[in-house]
């Protein structure tokens, strides 16, 4: 096992990190910028260094600033948490090429993922089913409405180097294609300096499930379930729950079973995400994350596993300490993301924070790097905690989140708290009775700027 690692993140999952190390008895290295001198996560490592100056681009995204570190401090390993260099191919190749382990997949897998196409191309040949749509890229206009024609409208034209909503135009008839490509088009090649362009069936009114699958790297994979992450606005998730309300235990089974056994034929290690669209009783593959995801806390509620620690001692060379047989679901989780930004329009809301008390108490985890006088620094992402209840079953799991919310402060900046409490009286939510657009329109309802 590793004797030292050294997280290249910063916030709640940086804290997450230093905590299952701890655990397993390993020595921790926070890098940090001058920003985050102050940061809970820096206090908490065992070591930390220095990485450079505020901008995430010459601090937590500088590749050589992190090597440097792990040379100086004889880190062994990098855990990267998600974000900053978590998918980068690149650092990763980088990073072994300096004889350091990466905690997470191997560079070929994250750089096969990263690719929307190439990754479709893969799932659907490990038997993953996916959405109806063009087979790889689509070179020209004339070829997508022949395609078009074909497939039927709606569609939605996605850019191959894009993800998680950025680069896609639906077109709801044949008068809409060449507007959306040639508009798909020009945005991916300006964003990504790619300008190949996929197109998918597009489905209205889907749920966003994923799949969590751990592989350990030797050809052996699980899955551990699904969550719903359908409440989302502008691409960002607000509120995500596993089980999912509206899946059966057949059909966890089925597609789990699918996706463990995809991940397993391709050699996978480490921790990743099939990201679904799901309707009327069918699942479509729409991408994978190669990543830790920052809800990964409801699936660990339900399957009471450490998969933090999980990803440090397949990265280190050692088994899985479960196998599929062992792993059962018990209740119901729910996370809720707390911002600091300012309703109604989500702005960003730094500044520091004069009082911070954590909810506790039966069945509630709260994440989170803040403390009384911590000040949000303005430069990164506007996540400060996040929340996690754990009952019996749903309904419990709702009064618990109530009930956690009520005593939780952070006084100072303004935060999403306020969103939760006004969702969690919705007919709506209570009920499980919601799709990818249904937290967009109950903004627009209830919350549009006086
Ligand atoms: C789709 C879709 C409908 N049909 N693909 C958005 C993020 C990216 N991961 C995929 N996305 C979508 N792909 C087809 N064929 C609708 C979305 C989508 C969405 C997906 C998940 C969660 C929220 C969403 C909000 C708007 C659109």
């Amino acid at each position: 096992m590793f004797k030292k690692i050294l997280i290249a993140n910063r916030g709640e999952i940086a804290l997450r990190v230093v905590r299952a190390a701890r655990e397993m008895g390993i020595a921790t290295v926070a890098v940090h910028s001058t920003a985050d001198a102050d940061a809970m996560h820096v206090r908490m490592a065992d070591e930390s260094v220095c990485i450079g100056p505020p901008p995430g681009t010459q601090s937590y995204l500088s590749v050589p600033a992190i090597i440097s570190a792990c040379e100086i401090t004889g880190a062994e390993a990098i855990h990267p948490g998600y974000g900053f260099l978590s998918e980068n191919a690149n650092f990763v190749q980088i990073v072994e090429d300096h004889g350091i382990s990466f905690i997470g997949p191997s560079a070929e897998h994250i750089r096969i993922m990263g690719d929307k196409i190439t990754a479709k191309d893969t799932m659907k040949a490990l038997g993953v089913p996916c959405v109806p749509g063009s087979d790889g890229g689509v070179p020209d206009v004339a070829a997508a409405r022949a395609l078009c024609d074909e497939i039927g409208y709606p569609v939605i034209v996605k850019a191959t180097a894009g993800g998680g909503g950025r680069g896609m135009k639906v077109a709801k008839s044949a008068a809409e294609i060449e507007r959306a490509f040639q508009t798909a088009r020009a945005e991916a090649k300006a964003a990504f300096g790619n300008d190949e362009v996929y197109i998918e069936k597009y489905l209205t009114t889907p749920r966003h499930i994923e799949i969590q699958i751990f592989g350990d790297g030797q050809g052996g994979a699980v899955h551990l379930g699904e969550r719903d992450c359908s409440l989302q606005r502008r691409h960002q998730k607000v509120f995500e729950e596993a089980p999912g309300p509206v899946i059966t235990s057949e059909e966890r089974a089925a597609i789990g079973r699918t996706c463990a056994e995809a991940v397993a034929r391709i050699g996978y290690s480490g921790a990743g995400t099939i990201e679904f669209l799901y309707e009327n009783g069918s699942f479509y593959f729409i991408e994978m994350n190669t990543r830790l995801q920052v809800e990964h806390p409801v699936t660990e509620a339900i399957f009471g596993v450490d998969l933090v620690r999980e990803q440090i001692r397949v990265a280190a060379g050692l088994p899985m300490s479960f196998q599929q047989e062992d792993l059962a679901i018990n209740g119901h989780a729910i996370e809720v993301r707390i911002n600091a930004e300012k309703l109604p329009n989500f702005a960003p809301s730094p500044g520091r924070i004069t009082q911070y008390h954590a909810p506790g108490g039966l069945g509630v985890r709260m994440d989170s790097a803040l403390y009384d006088g911590y000040r949000i620094p303005p430069y990164y992402d506007s996540l400060i905690g996040k929340l996690i209840v754990h009952g019996r079953d749903r309904p419990e799991a709702l009064a618990r989140l109530a009930r956690a919310l009520s005593e939780l402060i952070v006084d100072g900046v303004d935060t999403t708290i306020p969103l939760f409490h006004a969702l969690l009286a919705e007919p709506d939510i209570q009920a499980g009775r919601y799709n990818i657009h249904w937290l967009e329109r109950w903004l627009e309802d209830n919350l549009q700027p006086q």
